[in-house]
């Protein structure tokens, strides 16, 4: 595993002028049955990382295929990468009635 922070610091300050800005990590919980947050605003490359909280499975699916996490087990996260601007509407695909949003800006 590299430690950017280490190496940005040890390169000083033009290090970080020759990267582009680090791409985020958004968290969403899966508990109770919805997604928190259910709306969520990020940035194009940016990632989302799902974690299912409930007993049963649950799933992160783009209505239009943009990203999926797959079956996700009691305790079992999937990240995913949003890359393009836009709205991007999600169910769970075990239970069509979970939804949720991710704006990318
Ligand atoms: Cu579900």
């Amino acid at each position: 595993m590299i430690d950017l922070k280490s190496i940005g610091a040890a390169a000083g300050i033009s290090m970080l002028l020759a990267f582009p800005a680090l791409a985020a990590d958004h968290a969403v919980a899966i508990q109770g049955m919805t997604f928190a947050p259910a709306n969520l605003t990020v940035a194009v490359g940016d990632t989302v990382t799902f974690t299912n909280m409930d007993g049963g499975p649950h799933t992160a699916t783009a209505n239009d295929g943009s990203f999926d996490t797959g079956r996700l087990n009691r305790g079992e996260s999937a990240t995913v990468t949003i890359n393009s601007a836009g709205t991007f509407d999600y169910i769970c695909a075990i239970h069509p009635a979970m939804k949720g949003q991710i704006t990318a800006n």
